[in-house]
C-alpha cells in the first residue's frame, strides 16, 4: 500500500514536471531568424505562447544582439533599459511567467530602422489542472484530460521500465 500510494505521487509528480518543460519550442523568424528588415509582428500574431514555452533567436554572433526591454524601452529602442542581453547566436528564451516580454536588437539602429523587435504575450499554463495524488485514481481517470492522461500514461511506461 505504501510502496503504491509512493509511486502515484511520483508519477504525478513527473506529469507536474513534464508539462513544465514539454512546452513548444519558437524559433524567432523561423528560417530567416532574428535578422534585418523581418516583420516580427507579423511573425509572432498567430502564435499563442504559453509558460514553459521556449523562444530561440538564430544570428550570427557580433552581428545582432538579443536585448529584453520594458515597453518604453521597445517603443523608443532604448537599450539602456534593458533587463538582460543575450549575444551568443543560439540565444534560447526560457517563458517563464506570463505578461508581456519586448526584445529589441542593441546593435546600431537595427530596432529603429530594421525593425529588430519583438514583442509576445505569454499566457499562463492554463490547460493543465494541477497534479494530485487523487486525480490517478482509477474512478477519475476518465475525467481527466486527454494530454494529462498522455503525460500519465508515457511515465507510467518508463516507470515500468525501473520496476
Ligand atoms: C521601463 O524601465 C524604466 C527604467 O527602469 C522606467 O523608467 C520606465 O518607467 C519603465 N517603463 C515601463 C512601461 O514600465
Ligand atoms: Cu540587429
Amino acid at each position: 500500500m505504501a510502496t503504491s500510494h509512493l509511486i502515484i505521487v511520483f508519477i504525478a509528480t513527473l506529469g507536474a514536471l513534464a508539462s513544465s518543460i514539454s512546452g513548444k519550442e519558437y524559433i524567432v523568424g523561423d528560417a530567416s531568424g532574428w535578422a534585418l528588415d523581418f516583420d516580427y509582428q507579423t511573425w509572432a500574431k498567430d502564435k499563442v505562447f504559453y509558460v514553459g514555452d521556449t523562444l530561440v533567436f538564430n544570428y550570427v554572433s557580433g552581428t545582432h544582439t538579443v536585448v529584453k526591454v520594458n515597453g518604453t524601452g521597445f517603443q523608443q529602442c532604448i537599450v539602456s533599459l534593458a533587463i538582460g542581453t543575450l549575444t551568443s547566436g543560439q540565444d534560447v528564451v526560457p517563458l517563464q511567467t506570463p505578461g508581456r516580454k519586448w526584445y529589441i536588437c542593441g546593435v546600431g539602429k537595427h530596432c529603429e530602422s530594421r525593425n529588430m523587435k519583438l514583442v509576445i504575450t505569454v499566457l499562463p499554463q492554463t490547460m493543465v489542472p494541477a497534479p494530485s495524488p487523487m486525480a490517478t485514481s482509477a474512478s477519475s481517470k476518465l475525467a481527466i484530460p486527454t494530454f494529462y492522461g498522455c503525460v500519465v500514461a508515457l511515465f507510467g511506461s518508463l516507470l515500468l521500465l525501473f520496476v
